[in-house]
């Protein structure tokens, strides 16, 4: 039987790498995508028009467009990876959050069960370590107890319990991977790592001054996503549903990520002061065209990026995955992930540059006459 699966969330960090990978194992693809004003699809423009790869036109808010979209494709897997997935905006929209990250689960298990696929399909949910929360054991593994500490959270609780009990209630094979942080050169900019990589590359370059930050003692367990998206994998190829933790085992503060990114963009950072009042000031700098900056504060904090409650102190136990899943959560090392994200986004910043004089010659070459 050909292997067909059904991506939500395909136009998200996770949902690109996801769809990279089952492409090489020679799954037919689908995904679902929405409707926006800007047709912004960047993450997987490089694979559309690929013959496996299909887009549909669904919304996890839309119960209909989910029912005909899972009739249609009949997929052998699915993979629900789409959300609302910014915990600082679960604060300022918590009923869209709710909506997408807990009832839109539900829509989708139920858009299975209408089609009587319930014996065929498989079915990933993307859950969190945001479950743990306002965590109640250091690390967290498969048996902490859930404390969520935001909408988002809160959402994705929901999804997690509605998941098991279509498992138990169905006898469906749908799991959670209970997955934490996960970042790359394709993270969103506005979490705190992509922020950070894009800052100091920003900063190094000459086009920003100072990085404002919220609370830079928040600890998280930081994985790179294209290692995570195996496992997402691997967690639908066992014999029997169960949900696993995917963490690295290793922990750090935003402040390490902070300091480690700007060591890779050719700044050296020394931190001073406690809480608002803390600063990361430049002690010295590899390109000596930066040498300006010696003694400036190029990292600040800011009380706009402070949360109504956060989540302080996660670490995940990965012991089950590695154990059953044969996964290696060190594939990819805290310091190779910084390196490739600053190397990326130093690119990415000097080409944005090249763009921008393209764009100004071109419109003085318009304005001359020279180019019609
Ligand atoms: P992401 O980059 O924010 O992508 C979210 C995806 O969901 C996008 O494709 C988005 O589509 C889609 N989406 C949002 N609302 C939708 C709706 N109403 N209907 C259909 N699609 C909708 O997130 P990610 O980092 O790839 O994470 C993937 C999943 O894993 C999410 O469920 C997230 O909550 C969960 N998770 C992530 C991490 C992590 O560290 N990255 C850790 C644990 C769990 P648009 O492009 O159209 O907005
Ligand atoms: O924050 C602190 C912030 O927004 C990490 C999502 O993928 O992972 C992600 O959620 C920490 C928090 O990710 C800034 O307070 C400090 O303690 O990068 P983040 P997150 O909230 O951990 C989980 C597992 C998911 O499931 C989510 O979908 O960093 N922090 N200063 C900041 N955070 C942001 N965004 N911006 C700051 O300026």
């Amino acid at each position: 039987m050909k292997n067909i699966a059904l991506i939500t969330g395909v136009t998200g960090q996770d949902g690109s790498y996801l769809s990279e990978f089952l492409l090489e194992k020679g799954y037919d693809v689908h995904g679902i995508i929405r409707r926006s004003s800007v047709d912004y699809r960047e993450r997987i423009a490089h694979l559309e028009g690929t013959p496996n790869f299909h887009l549909h036109y669904a919304d996890m808010s839309d119960s209909m467009s989910l029912v005909k979209l899972v009739g249609k494709v009949q997929p052998t897997e699915i993979y629900n990876l789409a959300a609302q997935s910014h915990v600082q905006v679960s604060f300022d929209a918590p009923e869209f959050t709710a909506d997408v990250d807990a009832v839109g689960v539900l829509r989708l298990l139920e858009a299975v069960r209408t089609n009587h696929l319930e014996k065929t399909c498989k079915i990933y949910q993307a859950s969190t370590s945001e479950l743990y929360g306002k965590v109640e054991e250091v690390p967290q593994n498969e048996n902490t107890p859930f404390h969520p500490y935001s909408p988002y959270a809160v959402a994705k609780l929901y999804g997690f319990w509605i998941v098991k009990e279509y498992r138990e209630a169905y006898n469906m094979y749908c799991c959670s991977g209970i997955l934490f942080n996960h970042e790359s050169e394709r993270r969103g900019e506005t979490f705190v790592t992509r922020k950070i990589t894009l800052a100091a590359a920003r900063i190094a370059q000459g086009k920003q001054d100072c990085l404002y930050l919220g609370n830079m003692d928040s600890l998280r367990d930081w994985g790179y996503a294209k290692d995570y998206v195996e496992c997402m994998w691997l967690i639908l190829q066992q014999e029997k549903p169960e949900d696993f933790v995917i963490a690295t085992g290793v922990q750090h503060s935003v402040r390490e990520f902070t300091q480690l990114a700007f060591h890779h963009a050719g700044i050296e950072l020394k931190f001073e002061g406690k809480d608002m009042d803390e600063k990361g000031i430049c002690v010295s700098v590899i390109n000596p065209a930066n040498e300006h900056l010696i003694g400036k504060t190029l990292v600040a904090v800011s009380e706009d990026f402070y949360r109504p409650t956060d989540v302080v102190n996660l670490w995940g136990d990965p012991t089950k995955a590695k154990a059953k899943l044969g996964w290696n959560p060190q594939t990819t090392s805290f310091e190779q992930l910084v390196e490739i994200m600053v190397e990326h986004d130093m690119a990415k910043v000097a080409a944005e540059d090249v763009a921008s004089r393209v764009r100004t010659n071109l419109a003085e070459y318009l304005e001359k006459g020279i180019v019609k």
